[in-house]
């Protein structure tokens, strides 16, 4: 494979809803443009970009894939990305390394929530935009039906320039508005240009031909002022205006080309793949990215081949037996193989060896990628977001901005012995997906593995059973609730066992009372030596000891105060063992008295929602038990709901707002502070807590 020039590179990512035709897109693209000999299909797990055997095994892809191909000498790097909203790690990674966004979109179920999606994070990294109307040859296709909804949806920018020409429910042809040109398709995607929609016809589409020509016009006008002026004048552009007003205006973010394809049939394929070497923005016309060098100073870098090189890793993928692959989009410079770069987090040396270009799984070595290029490394130690350069000025690019886990559960080993491989598997994976994370809860004393929902959590072990080899059990985590008193009393605790040999003696009066601190409070008040000095942090201790299990349900208690007021003690038999003990029952017995009760670990909440599901979710919360701090509303039609809840009612809490919202919604929780759970509770948390005690 040839290295090719900046300015020969289309970087597309294909992005949008679930199941709306990317990674069959993809398939169709690299069919037409002759990188593959056959056309692989979701069904038979013969695509190329969802090779992993997990993909096939559900038909749905989980993380982004890299097609490189070339076409009429241009170089295409297509990144198809998942649709589901628990892969979101995947559509992130590609979405920043590409340069215009695809947004496909099903002709049959049109604008769902992983279009907006998809069209907002492409619109907040500044990407170009297109939309890819997909399925068109499904009988229950409505292609201008899904146009209005994308206007009406995204606005003005939408601008169709392929659509389907619709005789008796059918598509008889295809116009290509920037050529002016209809074509019809055989069953193999083959394309005979045919005569443009006589009128009448056109007249019973639902939008007229010459309408959607004008609307093309005025986009492009809106483009630059000549053309601007021309169109006043009312003087019609010449194609090459057309073509080059649209590139301009998709490079600025002011149009959104719309055009329509099947991936079955392949009809519009072959015009797809023309358009991408006519509309889509190579690297270097993007605006110049900017990165933050060693002294903090920002300094924009160019995409240019002759400039000194830097590359960015936008992914990486743990192989137990290859090693870690790094995917990488060279940001300037030209990257050549048996190079050696500076990792600018690490401050370390990275040997870049092989380099390779990706068509699914399969890898083909090059010698050197120019600048804007995407390409793969193996066995170099950067990680997603890391930055290499050249060692003479240190750069590094921002990091891309993942959406945050969650969703957690707890992780145990299925076989005991197999803790050391999950922890691997697990540090190898959240090194390969930077939405997973992973901690241990000091208080429940459970590993907490947390993503972006429920499949997400349950794919990744699943590989770190087939990469890893370790069976791995998911389960709810538990609450960490505590205990603690209401009320000051005073007890006794006596340990004596003098019966023959050496005894066992230890006296005190201990009161206790509530207080504030997660710590126990021990002081002493005793008067002539009732308890020997050197026993008190022996009663200190036992005391500590014992507050690990609080008297309801062997919750750790809180909040406590112990001030040792009296006692008594044996100058042979007693010993700081038997004062620990004595403490210890002390402890028992006072706190029974003492008005104990549950705490519950209380969550501050955010959640951002549509505004039309406020409603829903004030009630949801409600039922959940919490209580709406506040509401503020936020920009496009999005409000964000403040509120305190308890953590118990929440484990599910990602799967409901993601149902009620279809995918709209998020939310982030921390930690608030305990509070007393109500007593009506107490019966189901002791049954809970003694039964996770058990296992
Ligand atoms: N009829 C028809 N079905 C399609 C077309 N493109 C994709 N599909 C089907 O739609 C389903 C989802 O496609 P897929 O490419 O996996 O979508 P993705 O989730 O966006 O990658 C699969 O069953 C495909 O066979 C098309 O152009 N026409
Ligand atoms: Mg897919």
């Amino acid at each position: 494979m040839n290295t090719f020039e900046t300015d020969k590179i289309k970087n597309i990512t294909l992005a949008g809803h679930s199941g709306s035709g990317k990674t069959s897109l993809a398939e169709a693209l690299l069919y037409k443009a002759g990188a593959t000999a056959r056309l692989g299909k979701i069904a038979d797990g013969t695509t190329v970009c969802d090779y992993d055997p997990e993909e096939i095994k559900r038909s749905y892809s989980l993380s982004s894939s890299l097609a490189s191909f070339s076409y009429n000498d241009i170089q295409i790097n297509i990144l198809d990305t998942p649709g589901l909203f628990d892969f979101a790690g995947g559509m992130y990674e590609g979405i920043y390394a590409g340069d215009t966004t695809m947004i496909t979109v099903s002709a049959k179920s049109g604008v769902k929530t992983g279009t907006k999606k998809a069209y907002e994070l492409a619109e907040k990294l500044k990407k170009s935009k297109m939309f890819v109307v997909t399925k068109i040859d499904d009988e229950n296709a409505n292609f201008y039906n899904v146009l209005t909804e994308l206007k009406t949806e995204f606005g003005p920018t939408v601008c169709p320039v392929i659509v389907p020409v619709i005789k008796d429910r059918k598509i008889d042809s295809f116009v290509n508005l920037i050529e002016m040109k209809a074509y019809k398709y055989d069953d193999k995607g083959n394309a005979t240009e045919t005569d443009m929609p006589t009128s009448d016809i056109s007249e019973k589409m639902e939008y007229r031909i010459d309408g959607l020509i004008g609307a093309i016009s005025e986009a492009v006008a809106e483009t630059d002022e000549e053309l601007m002026e021309k169109f006043f004048e009312g003087e019609e552009f010449t194609k090459k205006e057309i073509i080059q007003g649209i590139h301009k205006g998709m490079n600025d973010g002011i149009i959104t080309p719309v055009v329509c394809v099947s991936s079955t049939t392949l009809a519009g394929i072959d015009m797809l793949l023309k358009e991408f070497s006519l509309l889509l923005p190579s690297p270097s016309e993007r605006p110049t990215p900017t990165a933050t060098a060693n002294d903090g100073s920002a300094v924009e870098i160019p995409c240019d081949s002759s400039a000194p090189v830097s590359s960015f890793v936008f992914k990486t993928v743990a192989d137990p037996f290859v090693g870690k692959m790094s995917f990488m989009k060279v940001m300037s410079g030209t990257l050549t193989s048996d190079s050696e770069l500076t990792n600018a987090t690490t401050g370390q040396i990275e040997k870049i060896g092989k380099i390779y270009k990706l068509m699914g799984k399969k890898q083909t070595e090059i010698s050197s990628a120019s600048a804007g290029d995407i390409v793969v490394t193996t066995k170099i130690n950067a990680n997603t977001s890391e930055t290499l350069c050249g060692s003479k000025k240190i750069i590094s690019f921002s990091k891309i901005d993942f959406p945050k886990p969650c969703y957690s559960m707890a992780v145990k080993a299925k076989t005991q012995g197999d803790e050391s491989k999950i922890s691997t598997g697990l540090k190898r994976l959240l090194e390969e997906d930077l939405t997973l994370s992973y901690a241990h809860n000091l208080s429940t004393n459970e590993q907490i593995l947390s993503g972006l929902g429920e499949q997400h959590l349950e794919i990744a072990t699943t590989k770190i059973k087939t990469k890893f080899g370790a069976s791995v059990e998911l389960s709810v985590p538990k609450v960490a609730y505590k205990e603690t008193i209401r009320k000051k009393v005073k007890v006794e605790g006596k340990h004596k066992k003098q019966t023959g040999g050496h005894g066992q003696y230890g006296h005190v009066w201990i009161e206790f009372e509530p207080c504030v601190s997660e710590e126990l409070v021990f002081e002493e008040k005793i008067f002539g030596g009732a308890v020997p000095k050197n026993y008190f942090p022996a009663v200190e201790k036992g005391l500590q000891e014992a507050m690990q299990k609080g008297v309801l349900a062997g919750c750790p208690v809180t909040g406590l105060k112990a001030i040792l007021v009296d006692g008594s003690y044996h100058p042979v038999d007693s010993s700081e063992m038997a004062f620990k003990i004595a403490a210890s029952l002390a402890y028992k017995e006072g706190l029974k008295q003492a008005d104990p009760i549950m705490l519950e670990p209380i969550e501050n909440l955010s959640v951002i929602i549509p505004d039309e599901n406020t409603g829903d979710v004030m009630g949801e919360l409600n039922k959940r038990r919490g209580r709406v701090i506040g509401m503020n509303p936020m920009e496009k039609n999005m409000t964000e709901i403040c509120a305190e809840v308890p953590t118990r009612e929440m484990h599910d809490f990602a799967m409901y707002i993601r149902q009620v919202t279809k995918g709209m919604g998020s939310f982030s929780m921390e930690f608030l502070r305990y509070e007393p759970l109500p007593s009506n509770l107490l019966p189901e948390v002791i049954a809970s807590v003694n039964e996770g005690a058990a296992e």
